[in-house]
């Protein structure tokens, strides 16, 4: 797959092997608190069970933000204007961007993201939906800066970036991001972003390990995809899914307990853990206001407008890049 600098998006080795996987897994599994970093829970399936998850009656964000935008349509329409380039980080949400489209009547939409087949699909979906708009899609890794296309040059940009995915990354990578972002927009654009927020604990707990066991699976698909792609014999039966509140970091933590004393191999390289050893394999960091602005600041947006759905459960928040001085 090539990105559109031309770049490879996965270095594979003669046998097939994501090499930047295998390192991860392998770097991960030999800390003391081993770990493997969350984009690695969505192959093919972990993408599909994250679907899954976005249905399941305990997982209210997707609905909660989604209210939203059903609901604000108007009010987007008049603070955020027609005729700008929607820049989507992600492929888009069958649901939530056509509302987020309709509402604001935009000049065009270049949906960005590093998996060519999701990209095509959600474009193919949108044209059909909004046969006037010209889509861009772009095959790219947007952690990095990414060239828009030739036609949206001129075009303010919108940076749409919904779901709280911004909340499954440690401060210091957000902060990377929401730069970059800023780079990839230009200076006069604006980014309409979704932010989770802090609650109740049970209400959250529930949300990442929700009764019929998805979210589980889920995670166990991580050891799954290990055991698949990397030669692992980890015995996934004998690993639990555990989501945990830290409250320290504001954040739900993923973990796969171990049951019992394992002992595994991934890639010719000998693991143990002990029984009740985790591993770590995802943060879901949720926000308050000050917290949520304190992020966009340091990523060189200004909060201008909040949203909440009636419930109070998730913010869709609308910044932009130029920083307001309060001081000299
Ligand atoms: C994609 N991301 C915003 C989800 C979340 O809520 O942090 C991923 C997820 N993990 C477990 N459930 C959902």
């Amino acid at each position: 797959m090539t990105s559109n600098t031309g770049l490879q998006l996965v270095d594979r080795d003669e046998e097939g092997v994501d090499r930047a996987f295998r390192a991860d897994v392998l770097e991960g599994l030999s800390e003391a608190q081993k770990a493997v970093p969350a984009r690695w829970l969505y192959d093919d399936a972990g993408s599909q069970l994250f679907e899954d998850i976005t249905r399941i009656p305990e997982y209210y964000p997707t609905r909660a933000e989604t209210e939203i935008l059903e609901r604000r349509g108007e009010e987007f329409a008049r603070l955020i204007g027609p005729g700008r380039a929607v820049v989507e980080f992600g492929s888009g949400s069958s649901v939530k961007t056509p509302l987020l489209l309709r509402a604001i009547e935009p000049a065009a939409y270049v949906p960005l993201d590093i998996s060519g087949d999701f990209l095509r699909a959600a474009a193919d979906d949108l044209a059909i939906k909004f046969p006037h708009l010209p889509v861009y899609p772009v095959e790219a890794d947007f952690m990095r800066k990414v060239a828009l296309p030739e036609g949206v040059a001129d075009m303010p940009k919108l940076g749409f970036f919904p779901g709280s995915t911004i909340g499954n990354m440690v401060a210091r990578t957000a902060v990377d991001l929401l730069r970059t972002m800023r780079e990839t927009l230009g200076e006069s654009a604006r980014l309409l972003i979704g932010m989770d927020l802090i609650k109740d604990q049970s209400v959250l707990q529930a949300a990442y390990d929700d009764a019929a066991g998805v979210t589980a699976q889920f995670n166990r698909n991580l050891a799954r995809r290990i055991n698949r792609e990397l030669g692992g014999t980890i015995p996934v039966d004998d690993l639990q899914h555990e989501a945990r509140w830290n409250d320290d970091f504001a954040r739900i933590e993923m973990h796969l307990v171990a049951q019992k004393d394992l002992e595994f191999e991934i890639a010719g390289r000998g693991f143990t853990m002990a029984k009740g050893e985790t591993i770590h394999t995802e943060n879901s960091h949720k926000f308050d206001q000050r917290s949520s602005a304190t992020l966009l600041l340091a990523g060189g947006w200004t909060p201008v407008h909040r949203w909440t759905d009636d419930a109070g459960r998730f913010s869709l928040i609308l910044a932009e890049a130029s920083i307001k001085r309060s001081a000299p």
